[in-house]
């Protein structure tokens, strides 16, 4: 699937489009990157490695540990974990990011069911969650969250859902995804080991979409995993809502950065109507999107927008 004929078309909608994002891209590299443990809408906390997260359940001293790691299918299921400290304990601070002191993702081994969710904290240190249960089989968690002191993780341990499991391949790679009477297209290419702008852009009965409502301090809200072993990508939004230059829409801009070649899954997500709507798509990523002359690199006048 992936073919040079495909990879043609994504570069040449790149170049169609940077007219539009490349004052955003500016952006991205003088706010987005930098580490910001007081704004808590000002992008996201940079990444420490620059390598995925997700991969693994203990890292920096803290660890993901599940409630209940093998559960039953069921529709009204409730997840309950902590995220535990050196010692042990279950850490009860944490710095609000996008909004929440904790983001959680859930999705199956073969990438289906992506829920994102936002747990309560109890006082003793247990976040838990209604959760959607339905599809056996082996799914990660992952909990994306701040430290009180700065430090930005995402950890992920699996959860096990009995039942029969017929996993579904990765769908085909796509750009334009029609949800809730939304039409979603995706423009901008994924390249490996740096990052790149991909903008979604949303339109509805033909018309584009000027009113998203801001959702998680932004206009739209990005999780990119890696198909072959759910590595969670670092995802920078392209400004937000109250800088005084962002639009509503129709599109919402995200800095990506790949850690490799590969398939991966992107989750976007936006407000409007007073509900969240979520456009799933598949990116292939090789060593030559987004490399060659004129795509990406040569329409960057100062040469240094993506300096991360
Ligand atoms: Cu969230």
């Amino acid at each position: 699937m992936n073919t040079p004929t495909k990879f043609t078309g994504f570069a040449l909608g790149l170049v169609a489009l940077f007219g539009v994002t490349l004052g955003v891209g500016a952006l991205v590299g003088t706010t987005g990157s930098e580490p910001d443990t007081h704004d808590a809408t000002d992008g996201e906390p940079a990444a420490k490695t620059g390598g995925p997260g997700g991969l693994t359940s203990s890292e920096g001293g803290y660890t993901l540990v599940l409630a209940d790691p093998i559960t039953d299918a069921t529709r009204q299921g409730t997840l309950r974990f902590r995220i535990e400290d050196s010692s042990g304990r279950a850490v009860t601070h944490y710095t609000p990011n996008h909004e929440k002191d904790l983001h959680l993702i859930l999705v199956r081994r073969d990438t289906a069911g992506y829920q994102h969710l936002h747990p309560t904290l109890g006082p003793d240190g247990t976040w838990s969650t209604p959760v959607d249960l339905t599809r056996a089989g082996d799914h990660r968690v992952f909990a994306d969250f701040v430290t009180a002191d700065g430090q930005p993780f995402t950890l992920g341990a699996d959860l096990r859902v009995a039942g029969q499991y017929t996993p579904r391949p990765i769908p085909a790679p796509n750009t334009t995804v029609t949800v809730d009477g939304y039409t979603v297209d995706m423009k901008g290419g994924v390249a490996p080991a740096r990052a790149t702008d991909v903008t979604f852009t949303v339109t509805r009965d033909g018309k584009p979409v000027t009113d998203l409502q801001p959702y998680l301090g932004a206009y739209g809200h990005l999780v990119a995993l890696r198909a072959a072993d759910l590595g969670y990508l670092h995802v920078h939004p392209a400004g937000h809502p109250d800088d005084g230059s962002t639009a509503a829409g129709p599109g919402v801009t995200f800095a990506v950065t790949a850690p490799s070649t590969g398939d991966y899954r992107l989750y976007f997500e936006f407000r409007h109507g007073g509900a969240v709507h979520r456009a799933e798509f598949t990116v292939p990523v090789t060593e030559t999107v987004g490399e060659p002359a004129g795509t990406q690199i040569a329409p960057e006048p100062t040469g240094h927008g993506h300096g991360h």
